[in-house]
């Protein structure tokens, strides 16, 4: 055991020339969490990688499952038959919020049993014992940028996907989002599914807003109005930008009382605070008028929205500021 810390120490120093003279690399760096079979094999392992990478060492694997998160990828070694890092392995990738976290094994170069069995588990790459460190930092840096660049990939997908359903000024789901949900919804309903309701809302006397104040007050009314909508609603519900200042909310699982009741909460969480005017105007009182109809079996989306849209003509003729099935 004394030789062998010996030679480990050796390689130590040896390392630290390395690191020294790390020729034209480029400079990818990351956090990385090392993890070995006991405190002083994990410090090596870790002491193995230099700048830019940030290593930290780990002999604890339950600790190491609950720090891998932050990390931008895991080395494990798995040759010492003490320690079960495959086990750990197995468990970073089958937690959801560590399944995309790069895991680098270390096995002894002799033993193609236990190699076989980490790449199985999902392990990205595997390094063999006796460790050169340069090869340590080529696979990590690899392991690294793949994972930085589907992380990128991931985000732009999000993003877009978003963009596809949103209304970019409000926040809340757009038109075309809004009736395919509806149709899904009349779908299910045709099948024999649960109920569902629509309300189409029209902010009350819109134009006089954009006239007394501007249109980019206006704007600021419609964003501050979307998220008020937004807080009276149970998350199954719906809320899309339907046109200008015209919204409508969706009720999965809903009958026309419980929409009705919903929409009047709408309603009221809209009329009883106003709104931020610019400064030193008085704050706009803005109210809104709400058709509410229960699709029947049999409806397309355009039966159901000409029932909405008729009640809410009705809203608007009998005085606004008021919610009508
Ligand atoms: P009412 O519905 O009560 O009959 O009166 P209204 O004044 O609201 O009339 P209407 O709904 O027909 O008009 C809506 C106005 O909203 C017209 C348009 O200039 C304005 N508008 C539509 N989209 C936007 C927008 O994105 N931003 C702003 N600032 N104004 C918009
Ligand atoms: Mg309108
Ligand atoms: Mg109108
Ligand atoms: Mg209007």
């Amino acid at each position: 055991l004394r030789l062998k810390l010996v030679m480990d120490e050796l390689r130590l120093r040896h390392r630290e020339r390395e690191c020294e003279a790390e020729p034209d690399a480029p400079l990818q760096g990351g956090a990385v969490l090392v993890v070995g079979a006991d405190a002083p094999g994990a410090e090596r392992l870790a002491a193995r990688l230099c700048e830019p990478f940030t290593a930290r060492a780990v002999s604890d694997p339950r600790e190491a499952a609950y720090l891998a998160g932050e990390f931008d990828l895991m080395i494990v070694d798995v040759s010492n038959p003490r320690f079960d890092g495959l086990r750990l392995c197995a468990r970073v990738r089958s937690d959801a919020a560590t399944r995309q976290l790069p895991i680098l094994a270390v096995v002894e170069a002799d033993d193609r049993r236990t190699m076989v069995r980490a790449l199985d588990l999902g392990v990205n790459d595997v390094i063999a014992r006796p460790i050169d460190a340069g090869e340590l930092a080529a696979r990590a840096r690899t392991q690294i940028r793949r994972k930085a660049y589907a992380d990128t990939l991931r985000d732009r997908l999000d993003e877009s996907l978003e963009m596809a359903v949103k209304d970019p000024l409000t926040g809340l789901f757009n038109r075309r989002y809004a009736l395919s949900r509806l149709n899904q919804a009349l779908d299910g309903l045709a099948a024999g599914g649960e109920p569902v309701s629509a309300a189409l809302i029209d902010i009350d006397h819109f134009k006089r807003i954009n006239d007394t104040f501007g249109h980019a007050t206006g704007d600021a009314v419609l964003k501050g109005f979307s998220a008020r909508l937004m807080s009276e609603l149970r998350a199954v519900d719906i809320a899309a930008r339907f046109g200008g200042e015209e919204f409508i909310l969706i009720f999965p699982g809903a009958q026309v009382r419980e929409a009705m009741e919903a929409a009047e909460r709408v309603r009221a969480a809209v009329a009883r605070e106003p709104f931020p005017a610019p400064e030193g105007r008085e704050a706009i009182l803005v109210t809104l008028s709400a058709g509410v109809a229960e699709a029947r079996p049999g409806d397309d989306v355009e039966d159901l929205l000409a029932r909405a849209d008729s009640a809410l003509y009705e809203a608007k003729a009998s005085g606004r500021n008021q919610v009508v099935d």
